[in-house]
């Protein structure tokens, strides 16, 4: 008679073992990593709180199968660069082969090309042109941001470069407006207003276009070309890509090159914006 207890209570505890074992495998059927995935994806990158910086407001946005970044919601503005001519250390920002040009005025340039066919707008809500490569590296790192970066040799690769994979949608677009050229929204050869086939070729004042990604970031296509850190080299003469097309460009493709130009002379077409790296 007083074997029974005994076997009661082996089954309950063999009963038990049991339980803990199913349990612990349900728990790591939980934990099993999903099939690998082999195409890169783009990050999430709808939340994020923005870096604390000068200058006008970002969007999140990321690279394709990288992380997410931070870019200026428009080109810089006049009001903007005329800020950063006024402060007292802009000589402390000198970019790689920036050693010989530590000024940062778009006056004489302004002058120089005051008669040509892109008509330069001195007003504070339009960008700043004239600025030179140099100019525009040291107002990023200024207002604590960088100039877009990428590589010279792979300006339509939406895993390096920031400029096209934020116009692009991470590769997935031609136009920041998606599968299409919006003519009449980006400023560019062809719009009725502003472009110069139109005989006005001028700029439109900064975030005023609805040539806008899907994140909100105005005229990465047209407007004015703008500089990106995409160099041939570190030294005074190498050049650098000036990307997105402006008011005399008809090709407003994110993949294009652009325009490369050497880096200590600025143009009544181009300018810039910046970006950040995510905190
Ligand atoms: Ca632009």
């Amino acid at each position: 008679m007083k074997k029974w207890p005994l076997l009661l209570l082996a089954l309950l505890n063999c009963s038990k073992t049991n339980n803990v074992s199913i349990d612990d495998g349900a728990d790591s059927g939980a934990q099993l990593a999903p099939p690998a995935n082999t195409a890169p994806s783009m990050p999430d990158c709808s939340v994020g709180t923005p870096p604390q910086t000068k200058g006008g407001p970002m969007v999140h946005v990321g690279l394709l199968g990288g992380n997410c970044f931070w870019i200026d919601q428009t080109e810089v503005p006049r009001s903007d660069y005329k800020t950063f001519l006024a402060a007292a250390d802009t000589a402390r920002y000198v970019g790689p082969g920036c050693e010989a040009d530590s000024t940062h005025s778009t006056t004489a340039c302004e002058q120089t090309n005051a008669n040509s066919s892109a008509k330069i707008t001195l007003a504070d809500d339009h960008p700043i042109v004239c600025v030179d490569w140099c100019d525009a590296w040291a107002y990023c790192e200024w207002a604590g941001k960088t100039l877009c970066q990428g590589n010279w040799t792979k300006e339509a690769d939406p895993t390096v470069s920031m400029f096209y994979s934020a116009c692009s949608d991470g590769g997935q677009n031609p136009y920041p407006t998606g599968k299409n050229l919006d003519a009449q929204a980006c400023n560019g050869a062809k719009n009725p207003v502003t472009g110069c086939e139109s005989g006005s070729c001028t700029t439109a004042a900064v975030g005023t276009t609805a040539c806008r990604t899907p994140e909100g970031a105005f005229d990465l296509a047209g407007n004015v070309r703008e500089w990106t850190a995409e160099c041939s080299g570190t030294s005074a003469t190498s050049e650098c890509r000036a990307r997105g097309g402006s008011m005399i460009d008809v090709d407003l493709t994110c993949s294009s090159q652009g325009t490369s130009y050497r880096k200590q002379i600025g143009y009544p077409t181009v300018g810039f914006r910046c970006c950040a790296s995510a905190p």
